[in-house]
């Protein structure tokens, strides 16, 4: 073009240009609203639907207990401890000043691991108390602990599992007594059991890791038959072993027995669970049968608490 002629045609060029502008800026508004709506569509959500579908899965018993015994103690100034379910023999017997010939030993108790190359041997540790010895050979008094967990015996009937849980405690310092280990365990069937007052009677009793040795039965109404109430009636059920734990055992551990003193305590969880929650067997607890886990299980977001409350 001219000069001229770019003069009288350039503002319509501009106004073309601006009116095209417009064009593509208006379709790729409508465009884009049309993407949204139809995302919008794609993607709708029923608000009034239920959540999700109710959950499947089940806390187990045993766990349940855990969790209750170990909110209790942990209460009461506990730490936690643990160690394998394969033990040197050293820890699990000799330590415990259980020598070589004690019955507890003898094949039908014990399962053993085959033999190392250097001739020791595991075995399955028959009580929690090995975890106690771990913790006195590395910590340095004073020691107050309760070790849940597995344990294994060759035994199986309606009230005896070859695997099973255990808890065992152990306080240790330069006054530790009787009279406190009785006041603890008083403290821990109240919260356990969920009632106001317990009674406990002591038995003298025998453990190679203890002297004195103490079992301990707490008073309990069986009259309506199927059902147990703790702290009242004219019954006993036997809970617990206890005992001061042994000088030996506290030498042989590096703890000097001559300035350090302690008791020990243990039960078995799946008693107190059966106990506890009317559970009569306790062969199902290990059978992974899912309509029992149903009927006995616990909903997965009930975390026992003391002041939550530990059952509901
Ligand atoms: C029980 C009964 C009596 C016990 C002793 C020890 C240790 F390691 F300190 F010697 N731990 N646990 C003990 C004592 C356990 O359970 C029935």
């Amino acid at each position: 073009m001219s000069p001229e002629e770019r003069k009288a045609n350039g503002p319509l060029f501009n106004t073309l240009r601006d009116r095209v502008t417009e064009a593509i800026a208006a379709r790729k508004t409508e465009l884009q609203t049309e993407a949204l709506n139809a995302r919008l569509a794609s993607e709708r959500i029923d608000v009034t639907l239920p959540v999700r579908p109710e959950p499947q899965g089940t806390i187990h018993p045993v766990s349940q207990v855990l969790d209750e015994v170990t909110a209790i103690f942990a209460d009461l100034g506990f730490a936690v401890a643990e160690g394998p379910d394969i033990e040197f023999d050293d820890y699990n017997f000799t330590k415990l000043n259980i020598p070589p010939d004690h019955p507890a030993r003898q094949m039908h108790d014990t399962f053993y691991v085959a033999k190392q190359g250097d001739g020791s041997r595991h075995v399955l540790r028959t009580h929690t108390s090995p975890v106690q010895v771990r913790t006195m050979l590395k910590q340095k008094p004073p020691i107050r602990i309760i070790s849940p967990g597995r344990a294994y015996r060759v035994d199986s009937d309606a009230t005896h599992s070859p695997m099973f849980h255990q808890y065992e405690g152990l306080v240790i310092d330069e006054s530790a007594s009787l009279a406190n280990l009785k006041w603890v365990l008083e403290e821990f069937y109240k919260a356990f059991f969920e009632v106001a007052q317990v009674e406990l009677r002591a038995r003298p009793s025998y453990f190679p890791f203890t002297e004195p040795s103490v079992e301990w039965d707490l008073r309990c109404d069986r009259s309506v038959p199927g059902r147990i109430v703790f702290g009242q009636g004219n019954d006993w059920l036997e809970l617990a072993g206890s005992g001061m734990v042994h000088p030996r055992v506290l030498e042989m551990c590096g703890i000097d027995s001559g300035r350090y003193q302690g008791f020990a305590f243990g039960g078995g969880l799946d008693r107190l669970a059966m106990l506890k929650y009317g559970i009569p067997d306790i062969r199902p607890f290990f059978e992974s049968d899912l309509r029992w886990l149903r009927h006995f299980g616990f909903a997965a977001l009930d975390v026992p608490t003391l002041d939550g409350g530990l059952s509901r």
